[in-house]
């Protein structure tokens, strides 16, 4: 069969079956963006939205992949299958099993499946690449589905705060907690993790954490039902703490449940995700206009002074925002 010849509903039903070379290559034509990563989403929206998505964030080299890698082996203890999406550029990552540079998992025995994004090149970014690999692994049958990614740049911070669990990473000695704070990240987190717990400062790191979290407090950032995010301690040199993780994962998720937030988030995540699409589409028309000649009109007349930048603009969206 030659490999254009598939077509993603075929790809679907494969990879459905338990193909996890259909899966990759589903995943590749999302990254790939345009007409054919349209098709994937639309093959694909029908059979997802059930899964849980779990964000994990924090700075390059606090230990995500590490932590990640032994969540795994707590979740698939329990018998669910989990996939993993990194956006992390300095996670060495290939489709197959690397996670974290001391602790590996062997994806293909555990049935996790694990994949890099690439956070360049291709149409749409993070913001649309995201959602749409999401979307794969939650039709293909992948739950919880978690999502790493460093926690710098909006983007980055949006697509973790889109899933149902954010959990936020920060390290002994490294002034973590007051970096999270300016990120932007502090008010995202539904858990904290405090990793490389082995090394001196753990408890002052987690001291610091509670500290920012009683001031976002006093400043009213705090959550509507006043639930505050709990701090967990980790060594995921050793996996420890990576059980009472999932414990919190599974209680902030019945929390969403039970107070009727799990809505909210997934109708901020349908959000975000048609504000992008829409986004990008409405930047490509601009960029075709303003390169016409009709376009490259206007930028003479402003140049001549003939009309105001504001003018300028104007006529330049008329046509845009006329199409239906
Ligand atoms: N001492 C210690 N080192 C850790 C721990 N977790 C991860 N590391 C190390 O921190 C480095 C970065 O880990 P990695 O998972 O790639 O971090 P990421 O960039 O956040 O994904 C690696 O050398 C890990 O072995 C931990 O709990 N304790
Ligand atoms: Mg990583």
């Amino acid at each position: 069969m030659k490999r254009d010849s598939v077509s993603p509903t075929d790809l679907l039903q494969v990879a459905r079956s338990g193909n996890r070379h259909a899966v990759g290559r589903l995943l590749s034509l999302v990254e790939k963006g345009g007409t054919i990563a349209d098709e994937v989403a639309a093959t694909t929206h029908p059979l997802s939205g059930d899964a849980r998505i779990i964000g994990i964030t924090g700075p390059p080299g606090s230990g995500k992949s590490t932590l990640v890698s032994q969540l795994l082996k707590v979740i698939t203890q329990a018998g669910l299958k989990p996939a993993v999406i990194a956006v992390d550029p300095s996670s060495p990552l290939t489709g197959g099993a690397i996670l974290g540079d001391r602790v590996r998992i062997d994806a293909t025995d555990t049935g996790t499946f694990i994949r890099s994004i690439a956070t360049r090149g291709h149409a749409g970014g993070l913001a649309l690449g995201v959602p749409g690999g999401v979307r794969v692994l939650d039709a293909v049958g992948y739950d919880p589905i978690i999502i790493e990614t460093v926690g710098v740049g909006q983007v980055e911070v949006d697509v973790t705060a889109t899933a149902d669990t954010t959990i936020v990473v920060a390290n002994p000695g490294t002034g973590d907690a007051v970096q999270a704070n300016k990120a932007g990240l502090l008010e995202v987190a539904d858990i904290f993790v405090v990793n490389k717990s082995d090394l001196a400062g753990a408890d002052d790191a987690r001291r610091d954490l509670e500290l920012m979290l009683d001031l976002s407090h006093m400043t009213g950032q705090e959550d509507p039902t006043g639930r505050r995010p709990p701090i967990v301690m980790a060594n995921s040199l050793d996996g420890s703490g990576s059980i009472e993780l999932w414990s919190a994962i599974v209680a902030h998720g019945n929390h969403l449940v039970s107070t009727g937030q799990i809505k909210g988030r997934r109708a901020a995540r349908a959000r975000a995700e048609l504000h992008s699409r829409a986004a990008d589409r409405l930047l490509a028309a601009l960029d075709q206009t303003i390169d016409s000649p009709a376009g490259r009109a206007i930028v003479d007349a402003l140049q001549n002074k003939d009309i105001s930048p504001t003018e300028a603009s104007d006529q330049l969206i008329r046509p845009i925002l006329r199409q239906d």
